[in-house]
């Protein structure tokens, strides 16, 4: 196979062999460049397989659209709240208990709607080059997946993607057991063109179910959806044009939201966000950084992302092959979208969100089905691909440490083969904005009283999107690391560092109660304590220190709060790794 130096500096119709390399050396010892890329446009032209097939005039999608009275419920993607009563309501309810998605309004709303439009103006102007882009099979996973949503995403594939660019669309059933999935979705795909179905025989989870509609792909990129989207106009040439130009780019569209209770497309055509994570390994969203802000030459251009969502992208089918595809041993879902991110840097490709390629995807009310394999799967990224840095995910989910994630031999071997930078390389060239914690032995870990035996820092925030601004408390400790982990840095500050963005322990003048803020380049004094040696909390800046309390009004709730240091036990601290 190339190596990764040769997927970074061939242009890419040289990778296709090594006869085509000495071919083309040849054809440069006879003649200037120019002949040679006629010569070579001429080669492909009479090459087997499907960029062959003539391809005119055949930029009109393979399904039209059938007319949508203006009228119809959501025809436009706006909001839809029913007035329902009794029976009616029963069922959306019901609708939404099974489905997590509000099942009962979307069997309502067509199944070939209009969008609103959700992209940068700039995208129209875009041209395309169609008669050389490489053809893609849109492969969708699905899994009990209701009727509606699931036909909607195929039919929206079909009405927006231009015949000329569409292979297939396979849909790959992963061993679902609602009624409507078996033959009356057999029937009703029979009679599209282009869809194929495939089912797995024992439940597969969402990567070997991907692998199965992968191995069956005849198009030269590979397209991957979730079986709940809707996509926007004009969203498949940019991710195409994009391989097109460079094979070792993985192209991820826009993620516009699709409200699971009213069906309205939300979305915006301003600047797309970038992927991250946290180290508890959690997929997180982020502005786009400055750095990328200069790289890129429009507000139009691909923007460079260190990790994906992961159910939305297109990949070079051969790419995706010689990466390693996906790690089998990934069991239903979670933790393969940031496997699969830190694989493309590391090994030599690049992952990137096109602005001009949008898709809907309907985020549930919450999960549909149990996701207990999460962590065994993002265990298996962290042992593959992130070295010494797993210790800093082990610190924030000790219980991460004792979780059986089977054999990852092969993906360590392929990691070798492949010849990939390590985990350091990534995070200092592809992520230098995630701050990396120092983890001093003694200094992370559950914060604990000793006055107070069983109780612990606690902060636990109502919400992902509002870490800050809330007060910490104390509860008894669980050594679960998460929402009780804090770690002492050497600039003395006590951060809750589990989640994006980094919070810091801190005192508002004139109170005593402790708050978070988000942490600074250069601690604040505000945000500074010292854990001195006999286990006081000395917060130098009011001159006092953090004492254990039972709240006031409370018989059972106990705080941190600020007070006049004394030698009490209540104001003694440590740090605990474990129980
Ligand atoms: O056992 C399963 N078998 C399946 O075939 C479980 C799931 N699936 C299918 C499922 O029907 C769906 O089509 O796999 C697809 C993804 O499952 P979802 O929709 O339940 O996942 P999600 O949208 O909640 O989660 C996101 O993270 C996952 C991590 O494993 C996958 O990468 C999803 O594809 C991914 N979705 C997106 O990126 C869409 C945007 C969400 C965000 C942020
Ligand atoms: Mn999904």
């Amino acid at each position: 196979m190339w190596g990764r130096a040769a997927w970074r500096r061939c242009p890419r119709g040289l990778r296709r062999s090594r006869e085509a390399l000495l071919t083309l050396l040849a054809l440069l010892a006879l003649a200037g460049l120019g002949s040679v890329l006629r010569e070579r446009r001429g080669a492909r032209a009479a090459e087997p397989g499907p960029l062959r097939t003539p391809r005119l005039g055949r930029r009109d999608p393979v399904l039209p659209r059938p007319p949508v009275p203006g009228d119809a419920l959501g025809a436009r993607g706006e909001a839809v709240q029913l007035q329902l009563q009794d029976e009616e309501l029963r069922l959306q309810e019901e609708s939404v208990q099974l489905h997590q998605i509000n099942i009962y309004l979307s069997d309502r709303i067509s199944l070939h709607r209009r969008l609103p439009e959700r992209w940068n103006p700039l995208c129209k102007e875009k041209k395309y080059d169609y008669d050389n882009l490489p053809t893609t099979s849109v492969v969708i996973a699905f899994y009990n997946e209701a009727w509606s949503t699931l036909l909607r995403t195929v039919y929206s594939v079909l009405e927006t993607s231009p015949d000329i660019l569409l292979e297939e669309v396979i849909l790959v059933d992963d061993y679902s057991d609602r009624e409507h999935l078996k033959e009356r979705l057999a029937d009703e795909l029979s009679g599209l063109p282009k869809v194929r179905l495939i089912r797995a025989n024992k439940r597969e989870g969402l990567v070997r179910a991907r692998l199965l509609g992968a191995s069956a792909a005849k198009g030269e990129v590979l397209t991957f959806l979730d079986c709940h989207c809707e996509c926007h106009e004009g969203w498949l040439e940019p991710l195409l044009q994009r391989i097109h130009e460079e094979e070792s780019a993985v192209v991820c569209p826009v993620i516009d939201v699709i409200d699971w209770n009213t069906f309205e497309y939300l979305g915006n055509s301003g600047e797309p966000q970038i992927g991250g994570f946290d180290w508890r390994l959690v997929f997180t969203w982020h502005m786009v950084p400055e750095r990328e802000r200069m790289r890129m030459q429009s507000p139009i251009d691909v923007i460079r992302s260190p990790t994906m969502a992961g159910g939305l992208f297109a990949v070079s089918k051969k790419y995706f092959e010689y990466l390693g595809s996906y790690d089998a041993g990934m069991e239903v879902w979670g933790g393969e979208n940031l496997e699969f991110s830190f694989r493309i840097w590391q090994c030599g490709g690049t992952l990137e969100t096109h602005p001009c390629s949008h898709v809907g995807h309907v985020f549930p009310k919450q999960a549909p089905y149990s996701r207990n394999k999460a962590l065994a799967n993002s265990v298996r990224a962290a042992e593959v691909w992130m070295d010494e840095y797993k210790e800093l995910y082990y610190h924030r989910n000790p219980h991460a440490r004792l979780e059986p994630f089977g054999d990852v031999t092969e993906r360590k071997q392929l990691r070798a083969k492949l010849q990939c930078k390590d985990f350091r390389w990534f995070l200092e060239n592809v992520y230098p904005e995630l701050h990396v914690p120092e983890d001093r032995p003694g200094f992370f870990g559950m914060l604990q009283n000793k006055g107070l035996k069983d109780y612990c820092f606690d902060y636990n925030p109502p919400s992902e999107n509002q870490i800050v601004g809330h007060q910490v408390l104390l509860y008894l400790c669980h050594g679960m690391g998460q929402n009780q982990f804090f770690e002492y840095t050497s600039q003395k500050e006590i951060r809750y560092n589990t989640h994006q963005p980094e919070a810091c322990i801190t005192v508002e003048a004139g109170t005593d109660t402790l708050v978070m803020h988000l942490c600074q380049e250069t601690a604040p004094e505000n945000q500074k304590f010292i854990l001195q040696e006999d286990g006081l909390l000395f917060h130098a800046q009011s001159n006092k220190c953090i004492q254990a309390e039972r709240k006031a009004f409370s018989s059972d709730s106990f705080v941190p709060l600020l007070r006049d240091c004394t030698d009490s036990e209540h104001q003694k601290w440590f740090f605990k790794e474990h129980m």
